[in-house]
């Protein structure tokens, strides 16, 4: 119920929008909120609130200039989905569509805990079985998220075969994230919806939408508590792992008393905290999840150089190394810096070819050191970067900009896709020691191949052919001779058992 009447006040917003929108322009201009309805709406939202886009409205939109806006709506955005509009619409209709972007709703739903908790369905209100409906090794599972018909797919890491494939919400983007004992999974979805999965009797347990449009969900390695970080509202948003109940909403206000966005989230199980960056304010914030007050629990903030947009850790949750999206204005790009989260300060600064994926980079032992690879969004380069004096100590040409490397311990290649651009059918397999390009793989001519995940034991590589009629071909990590192909819906990461929750340190966390 309560659900419809926000629908129909999203509805009633939207209309009313447009109706005052066209009273002010003359008959024959272009119509922005119809032309909204027809080219943006599917990805953004008809309520302008975020889908697989994000939010266009003026509090999403503030560190976007209107030039830029233009721009990108104009010629696309690179790093993103975001297609180039230059073809089908003109340059007034651009600029009108744009100018509709900036203008207030007539109000941004609330949606602070009462909101959250009466969205919460509980679809399994009993406790389920603690023992597994199918045999395989537990620790060797895959998920598999097919963005192409929102469903996932459990996947035996042994055998290679489906176990079961179930729908999910609209749009997942990011990482599931599992307990340690493996049994529950939990999605998140660029509309806010957290659920819950149990792996053990392939049931949805329960689902809530702790945000209007969300960056990403950590989870407590233990399961008892959910974070949430928001663009919309500017929050985090604490559940209860258990049965995703609201616990606390921390509003992302700096110390000056400005609201930002929440750039993402993630759990540090050595700190026993959540590890939050901030998008539009200069800070990051630790919120200890180890006694049973997480809702009382004092919030720790750490003032940084620049605003943090996409960043990773090291080994040992010690070291925080981020990057800051540039300034479109300004004349040049921030750099990357080095966070040590035990002395809260900026140790260091990054020389990165372009900003990172988030999670795109992984780490492994060279010459007697450990170093961090990472692929960037803006050229066709890998850096390498040693963890010790924090120097670029070498930079690898590919054939396009990437947005994800991965290894295994076990294995001597890191594989990086080259996901924009005409050579994005390929994908880089790199020897680790000599940090030189071993084979350059072509999955399928035409056809993006990109993600790629390890077995358990490091012996086989997954990788993405990222297409409706797509598919995910297991390779073998040492031959790099392809093993077997499972047609799949447009998939999007695949998420190994084990290494998620042992922490590999080829793999995001
Ligand atoms: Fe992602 C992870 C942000 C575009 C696929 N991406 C993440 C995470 C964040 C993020 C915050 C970490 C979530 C986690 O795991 O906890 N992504 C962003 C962006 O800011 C960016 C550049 C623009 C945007 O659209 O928001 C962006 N991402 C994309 C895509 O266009 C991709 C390729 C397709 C899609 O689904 O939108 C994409 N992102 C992914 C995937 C992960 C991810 C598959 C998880 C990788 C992993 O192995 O952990």
């Amino acid at each position: 119920m309560f659900r419809s009447i926000v629908a129909l006040w999203m509805v009633y917003s939207f209309v009313a929008g447009a109706t005052t929108l066209f009273a002010t322009l003359p008959a024959n201009a272009p119509k922005p909120a119809a032309l909204y309805a027809h080219h943006c709406a599917s990805c953004h939202g008809t309520d302008r609130l975020g889908g697989t886009g994000p939010a266009l409205i003026p509090q999403s939109l503030r560190r976007l200039k209107r030039d830029h806006a233009i721009a990108v709506v104009t010629k696309g955005r690179p790093a993103t989905q975001m297609p180039a509009f230059e073809a089908v619409l003109d340059a007034d209709q651009i600029e009108s569509l744009v100018g509709y972007m900036y203008r207030p709703l007539f109000g941004v739903p609330k949606w602070g805990e009462r909101e959250i908790a009466r969205s919460r369905i509980v679809h399994q209100p009993a406790p389920l079985p603690a023992k597994p409906v199918f045999d395989a090794d537990l620790m060797n599972l895959f998920i598999v998220v097919e963005t192409g018909d929102h469903h996932a797919t459990l996947l035996d890491g042994d055998t290679f075969t489906p176990i079961h494939r179930f729908p999910t919400r609209f749009a997942l983007h990011g990482g599931p994230k599992y307990t340690r004992d493996g049994r529950f999974v939990f999605f998140a979805s660029r509309d806010g919806w957290i659920s819950k999965y149990d792996i053990y009797n392939l049931k949805m347990v329960a689902e809530v939408r702790a945000g209007i449009n969300t960056r990403n969900a950590a989870v407590s390695p233990d399961g008892r508590f959910v974070a949430v970080g928001n663009y919309l509202p500017h929050n985090v948003v604490i559940l209860s792992g258990e049965d995703l109940r609201p616990l606390r909403v921390v509003p992302a206000t700096g110390f000056d008393g400005r609201s930002s966005r929440v750039s993402a989230v993630y759990t540090a199980p050595p700190r026993d905290s959540f590890i939050v960056a901030l998008k539009d304010i200069p800070e990051v914030w630790e919120i200890p999840y180890r006694g049973d007050d997480i809702a009382r629990v004092d919030v720790r903030r750490i003032a940084v150089e620049h605003c943090l947009d996409d960043f990773f850790f090291d080994q040992k949750y010690r070291h925080l190394m981020g990057a800051t999206r540039p300034d479109p204005e300004a004349a040049e790009a921030p750099g990357g810096q080095v966070v040590d989260l035990d002395r809260g300060a900026v140790v260091a600064s990054l020389d990165l070819a372009g900003m990172p994926h988030l999670g795109s980079g992984i780490k492994w032992d060279w010459k007697g050191r450990r170093i961090l690879a990472t692929p960037n969004l803006k050229t066709g380069k890998v850096s390498f970067i040693d963890m010790d004096t924090w120097k670029t100590t070498a930079e690898l040409e590919t054939l396009g900009p990437g947005f994800f490397m991965r290894s295994h311990r076990a294995s001597r290649y890191a594989w990086v896709d080259v996901f924009f651009g005409p050579h994005r059918d390929k994908v880089h397999v790199i020897d680790k020691q000599t940090l030189t390009i071993a084979k350059t793989l072509q999955p399928e001519p035409g056809k993006t191949a990109a993600h790629v995940e390890f077995t358990k034991d490091g012996k086989y590589a997954l990788l993405s052919v990222w297409d409706l009629d797509g598919a995910v071909i297991v390779y073998d990590a040492e031959t790099l001779r392809e093993v077997k192909r499972l047609p799949m819906k447009k998939p999007s990461g695949k998420y190994n058992v084990f290494n998620k929750t042992r922490f590999e340190e080829g793999t995001s966390h």
